[in-house]
């Protein structure tokens, strides 16, 4: 079993019921246990427009490959009805493999770790939340990335 860190993020419709029903859909995917899930946050559109978000982060374990693993995250965004009209579009539902065990992993359709979390508050901080050790294979330890993401706008939600 690999443990794996997927990022939820949403910000169309009700945003924080997708994430909460998202994180109950990760624990029903076959081959897939132990769940747990971040807080949710509150965070400002970045690189991307509309609402807030409503962000979280959950680990897993998981017998899937990474990329039957992203295939099932994509039937989930599915069902919640997320549509792609452009890059970085307001979504309903955003899945995002983040972290798969320690791989580092480049094809057409996956990379990770994701290339983008290092620099996000949204991600970093309930990553941390949940493993105040983690590394990302590539960059060291998250814990140490969260002060060159501290300007960003981020909270955390009750
Ligand atoms: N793909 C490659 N690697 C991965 C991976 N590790 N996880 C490919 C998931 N998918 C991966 O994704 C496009 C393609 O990326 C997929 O077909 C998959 O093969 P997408 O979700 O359809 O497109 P996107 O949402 O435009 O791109 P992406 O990569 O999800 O965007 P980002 O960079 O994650 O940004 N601001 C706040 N506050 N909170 C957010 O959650 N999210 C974004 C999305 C921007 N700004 C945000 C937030
Ligand atoms: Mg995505």
């Amino acid at each position: 079993m690999i443990q794996a860190y997927i990022g939820i993020g949403a910000n169309l419709g009700n945003a924080r019921d997708t994430v909460h029903e998202a994180i109950v859909r990760l624990s029903k995917i076959a081959g897939c246990q132990d769940v747990v899930a971040s807080s949710l946050f509150s965070s400002a559109p970045i690189d991307s427009s509309g609402d807030d978000y409503v962000n979280a982060v959950a680990q897993l374990r998981t017998s899937l490959t990474a990329q039957a693993l992203l295939e099932a995250l994509q039937d989930i965004e599915h069902v919640f009805g997320r549509e792609r009209p452009y890059r970085n579009a307001p979504r309903t539902l955003d899945l995002d493999v983040l972290l798969y065990g320690e791989e580092q992993i480049n094809t057409s359709t996956l990379t990770v770790p994701h290339p983008r979390m290092t620099e996000r508050a949204f991600v970093l901080l309930p990553l941390v939340q949940l493993a105040p050790e983690i590394s990302i294979p590539g960059n060291g330890a998250a814990s140490e990335l969260l002060p060159q993401v501290e300007n960003q706008i981020i909270f955390k939600l009750l």
